[in-house]
């Protein structure tokens, strides 16, 4: 898979300064450099999306000025043996097939070259997958456009020590229909250049986990080792999520397999000490070196307790002249303050207000901060026993009306959980070096307020009085719309809205899909009455034509029904029919429009799964697999018809890429809706 001589060059471990937002300062970048050489990184990917000269207006020459500073920047990495790799978004509006915008981007790699960069990259991350006039012409597809450019200038800069490419589908939620039948990822695949290396995010764009076998099926169609962007501390897409957590869900197994991986952190800049501390850890775990002999292996709670240990020093040392910060500690010294007019510091009389002071910070407090700050799909161990003890203490209410000693006993230690949450806030607030706790600052004062809440609530359901005005305000404050506008759409989604981590976390279960079979039929039609009943539908009418197939009148054509089976049992199905035209006949489904629509779509698809199945690859799966049966058999195309308020199923076809809605006779119901794909 790999060409000769690949193998020998280091695996790539680092950075990649590549999310939405304000990009970090050149000072900021060269304390990174600094960093990474300390913790054993050795790579830095340029890539900020809102850097104008990088993204919006690629085609820009940098001024002198500009110019300067990323010379200075580039020998910084190179003073700490870090290799800087420049990367250019060239994507939002290219005309890939006009010869003076591949000299535009030659011209300006070329500039980039003069200042000591050596390593580039091209990035077609976020942008419309639609080729203009121009370049459909010239291209029999988008990954031809992209790969032909690519090539162009690869070739261009003859000596670039690494090359990067990022595709538009770079994980494999984007690939359709899946990894290893993407045409995109195959025309990559097949057509970079060798030497060129590429980006993957993982199965999502934000991995939950990367498993070795996901790898080794994107090896395949890009006939190479990918070098993974990781997301996994990225917090641009939600300005109250902040990721403290470890390195984790990621086996060290890979990284033999893996070209190499960069992190895309947090946009704060100080608050991603744990994020690439913890990711130096796992790369320095013995399968890096290949040392199977000496497994020194991976424990993502040892790499945090490591990499917060370290966090302190950086807290606890002044980045302020003057370091005008008061701990108990240096007070009890009797060291008086220097200030710098010369006068004699202030000390309160007998009787007066002693000075203000804090406890310095402990691992404690760090302990707790990063379990409130986790990781995307997981929140820390204390984060999740105290909602597991808000929930118990709400729903057991009755018990503390009664004061039960059970309720008052786990109320006290919700409540010392809360005040540990404050005394982390204060003794954080009085932390010497400012710079880490002003990026750190909006969210903590979100949490000590979100706790707050809880915790006065929790007050009021044990005590008798009346409940506490800061709960039941009438006129409430600002502070008491939480999230805004934004926090407001999503509560009135139905399925979003509800959805939490604590309630909800995400779930790995190991999913079989196989052919059906007559004894599953009793299985599916009880999914099936379930599943409507969880909808409200009984007792709609009209029925929906594929009602029919799965109410067992009608049998799925040969290779054409599939079911899902997790550990507990069959928890979904796909079926279909190659000619639906007995399922639509049967009098009580003819419906004005019905003709017209088998004439376009003689096949139809239906599939669902029980809530259980949060994971939307099942049903991919099979409707892909299916669709290909039905097309094998010479159909034109397939629709299904559906309830609108089978929102789950109505979101996957939309969200699907190739199924469009099909406006139905008006004198139908309205709420039934009709999505269809026409095979070319
Ligand atoms: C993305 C963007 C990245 C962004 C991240 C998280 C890639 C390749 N591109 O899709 O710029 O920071 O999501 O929001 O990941």
């Amino acid at each position: 898979m790999s060409t000769p001589g690949r193998d020998k060059r280091p695996f790539i471990s680092g950075v990649v300064e590549g999310f939405y937002g304000r990009p970090w300062t050149m000072e900021q970048r060269t304390e990174l450099f600094k960093r990474e050489q300390k913790w054993g990184l050795n790579t830095y990917l340029y890539a900020p999306k809102d850097d104008y000269k990088h993204r919006m207006y690629w085609r820009e020459l940098y001024s002198p000025e500009e110019a300067e500073q990323l010379v200075a920047l580039i020998s910084a990495a190179e003073n700490n043996q870090i290799e800087f790799i420049y990367a250019i978004s060239p994507g939002l509006d290219i005309t890939f097939s006009n010869p003076k915008e591949v000299a535009s981007l030659k011209r300006k790699l070329d500039q980039v070259r003069q200042f000591g960069c050596r390593s580039f990259s091209l990035l077609f991350d976020d942008i419309e997958r639609d080729m203009c006039p121009a370049d459909k012409e010239a291209f029999s597809s988008f990954a031809h456009a992209q790969v032909a450019i690519t090539n162009e200038v690869y070739q261009h800069l003859g000596d670039a020590k690494t090359f990067l490419f990022c595709p538009t589908d770079y994980c494999a939620a984007f690939c359709t229909p899946n990894v290893s039948q993407s045409t995109y990822l195959q025309t990559v695949g097949d057509k970079l250049l060798p030497g060129i290396d590429i980006l993957w995010t993982g199965p999502k764009v934000v991995s939950h986990k990367i498993s070795v076998e996901s790898i080794e099926e994107v090896t395949t169609v890009l006939k190479r080792a990918p070098v993974i962007w990781d997301n996994i501390h990225a917090n641009d897409y939600d300005p109250q999520r902040l990721f403290l957590g470890p390195y984790k869900d990621r086996p060290t197994e890979l990284i033999p397999k893996l070209r190499g991986v960069l992190t895309n952190p947090n946009c704060e800049f100080y608050l991603n000490f744990v994020a690439i501390h913890t990711l130096a850890t796992w790369c320095k775990s013995s399968a890096a070196e290949g040392r199977r002999d000496v497994d020194m292996g991976y424990s993502p709670q040892e790499a945090l307790t490591l990499a917060l240990s370290d966090w302190l020093q950086e807290f606890m040392s002044t980045d302020q002249p003057g370091g005008a910060c008061r701990l108990k500690k240096e007070l009890s010294d009797e060291e008086p303050m220097q200030t710098d007019v010369g006068e004699s510091p202030y000390v309160p009389g007998p009787g007066e207000n002693p000075l203000y002071t804090a406890e310095p910070l402990t691992m404690d407090d760090l302990n707790l901060l990063s379990d409130l700050f986790y990781l995307p799909y997981e929140h820390g161990t204390t984060a999740r026993i105290m909602l597991e003890e808000l929930d118990w203490l709400k729903n057991h209410h009755q018990d503390a009306a009664a004061q039960t000693e059970e309720w008052c006993g786990r109320a006290g230690k919700f409540d010392g959980m809360c005040e540990a949450v404050v005394q982390m806030f204060n003794r954080l607030s009085n932390a010497p070096n400012r710079s880490v706790l002003y990026d750190l600052y909006n969210y903590i004062c979100d949490i000590k307020s979100g706790v707050g809440l809880a915790r006065t609530y929790v007050k009021t359901l044990g005590s008798q009085d009346q409940p506490s005005a800061q709960i039941m305000n009438d006129d409430p404050e600002p502070w008491d719309f939480r999230g805004g506008l934004s926090g407001e759409f999503q509560r009135m989604l139905p399925g979003h809205g509800k959805r939490d981590l604590f309630k909800h976390p995400p779930m790995t279960a190991v999913y079989c899909i196989r052919s059906y079979c007559t004894e599953d039929k009793a299985e599916v039609q009880k999914i099936f009455k379930e599943l409507q009943r969880g909808e409200g539908q009984i007792p709609l009418q009209p029925k929906l034509i594929s009602d029919s197939l799965l109410s067992g009148e009608i049998a799925p054509s040969p290779q054409c029904a599939l079911v899902v089976e997790d550990d507990i049992g069959v928890c979904g199905y796909a079926l279909g029919l190659t000619d639906a035209k007995q399922a639509a006949g049967m009098d009580k489904f003819q419906r004005p429009g019905s003709d017209m629509l088998l004439k376009d779509f003689p096949s139809l698809v239906v599939a669902q799964v029980l809530p259980r199945v949060t994971d939307p690859s099942p049903v991919k799966r099979m409707i892909t697999q299916l669709l290909s049966s039905i097309r094998n058999s010479g159909s034109r195309g397939v629709f299904c018809d559906l309830r609108r308020s089978n929102r789950r199923m109505l979101d996957f076809y939309s969200k699907h890429g190739s199924f469009e809605h099909i406006p139905m006779d008006k004198s139908l119901p309205q709420d039934i809706v009709v999505m269809a794909t026409k095979f070319q």
